[in-house]
């Protein structure tokens, strides 16, 4: 099936206390999102398997993805989809070759260098950002804005997903820098709907 990155789910355990992770994952898939990528930097290997695993489930006969963030073992043994690397994490080469081609394997990229050091053969998409500050990423790299969204998205042979600060207001902006599509964590996880959350996104990317 064709990888649709238009609305990216990007989890946040904590964020989503109030429903619950899955709760929370399945109201968003109902509300249209496309992508599910579960992040966790503080949850044990074992404890993210087990959530992979869970999510998979709920995510079964949906057409969803379910991406892991950064930690190719659970990746492996949880069978999910695929797996997101940022600029520092696990070598995409290693990932490849453990998870097959089938795989969807995804790199963050924040700039030119990086995107023309990428291994493309590799990879299936690259996420580009922040597009804006944001505090659910500590340390995160120099926000680009659209401006810098854009040029990146002009010079990415692959498909791309924004990512940073991004509310359903956006999704226009992302279009028309070119992206396919928007990451969010905040805008889903912790809002008191999340199914309407996510069909906010669907409505203005449709406006
Ligand atoms: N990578 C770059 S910004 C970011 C990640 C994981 C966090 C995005 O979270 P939010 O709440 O959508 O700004
Ligand atoms: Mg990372």
């Amino acid at each position: 099936m064709a990888l649709d990155l238009s609305l990216y789910l990007v989890t946040d355990a904590a964020l989503c206390s109030d429903y619950g992770l899955e709760q929370t994952v399945e109201a968003a898939v109902n509300g249209g999102v496309t992508v599910v990528q579960l992040r966790d930097k503080h949850a044990s290997d074992a404890h993210m398997t087990a959530q992979a695993k869970r999510l998979k489930e709920l995510l079964a006969g949906t057409g969803v993805p379910l991406i892991i963030n950064d930690r190719l073992q659970v990746a492996l043994e949880s069978q999910a989809d695929g797996l997101h690397v940022g600029q520092s994490d696990a070598a995409v080469q290693e990932a490849r070759r453990a998870l097959g081609e089938q795989a969807i394997i995804g790199l963050s990229i924040n700039t030119l260098a990086q995107l023309q050091a990428a291994p493309m053969a590799l990879i299936d998409y690259v996420g580009i950002g922040p597009v804006f500050a944001t505090v659910s990423k500590q340390d995160h790299a120099q926000p680009i804005g659209f401006g810098g969204l854009a040029s990146l998205v002009k010079a990415c042979p692959l498909p791309s997903v924004a990512i940073g600060g991004l509310k359903a207001e956006h999704a226009i902006s992302v279009q028309r820098a070119g992206a396919n599509g928007l990451a969010v964590i905040s805008a889903i996880c912790g809002q008191p709907d999340p199914f309407q959350a996510a069909r906010a996104f669907q409505v203005a990317a449709a406006s």
